[in-house]
């Protein structure tokens, strides 16, 4: 089983969300916020930028005891230094990406569908990214919206911890918490907030803590 995480608030970013900040400082206010996790998503970037990336974002999360995760990218994690790997759909099996992990590393899947929710074996997984909940301008290709009701459906039948993504904010925090979301993962909440910090700690307040995911 992969090292326990707290669920609860997973930042996800990459030099595109943050405008002219340094993602590092982004994260580092987050985390004294109450981040619990944060994620590099940083699209179509060379490996050496990747790592580069991750090594200073690693000197922000570890102190802090955040596991820092990887979009994406198994084979980086080791060398980049990270706790784990995020993979969608079509990145590659989740089986496949724990192979190459190993057995102690955190990995997470997208699921964007009540079908691929019911199909889901978790085996290996530790934790689901369920959506997008809401339209976001976040991820332009992203699939069609679950809305609030279709989280809810999909989140019983998996039997995981699940963390709730697309349009997630301090407004909707409770009712996703109501909806079963064991954490929610925002990209534009505390990036694009003037003062993320402020921002990470309304968004736990209104939300809650989620159980753990060990
Ligand atoms: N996957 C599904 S929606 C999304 C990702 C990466 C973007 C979420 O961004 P935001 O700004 O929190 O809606
Ligand atoms: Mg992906």
């Amino acid at each position: 089983m992969a090292r326990p995480f707290d669920p609860t608030l997973c930042l996800v970013l990459g030099p595109a969300d943050v405008g002219r900040r340094d993602p590092c400082e982004v994260a580092a206010a987050a985390i004294r916020g109450g981040v619990t996790l944060v994620q590099l998503r940083w699209k179509h970037a060379p490996e050496a930028d990747i790592r580069a990336l991750a090594a200073r974002l690693r000197a922000v999360t570890a102190p802090a005891g955040v596991p820092l995760i990887l979009n994406d990218r198994p084979e980086l994690v080791a060398e980049a230094g990270a706790d784990g790997v995020h993979v969608g759909q079509a990145d590659m099996p989740a089986v496949e990406a724990r192979r190459r992990l190993g057995p102690d590393a955190i990995l997470g899947l997208s699921i964007e569908t009540l079908a691929q929710a019911a199909a889901l074996d978790p085996a290996g997984i530790d934790y689901v990214g369920l959506g997008p909940v809401f339209a976001t301008g976040s991820k332009p290709d992203h699939a069609v919206p679950l809305g609030i009701s279709g989280f809810a459906e999909a989140r019983t039948v998996l039997e995981i911890p699940v963390i709730a993504i697309g349009g997630m904010s301090a407004e909707n925090a409770a009712a996703m918490r109501a909806a079963g979301a064991d954490g929610l993962a925002v990209i534009s909440a505390i990036c694009g907030a003037p003062d993320p910090e402020a921002a990470a700690r309304r968004l736990v307040a209104r939300f809650g803590h989620g159980r753990d995911g060990g």
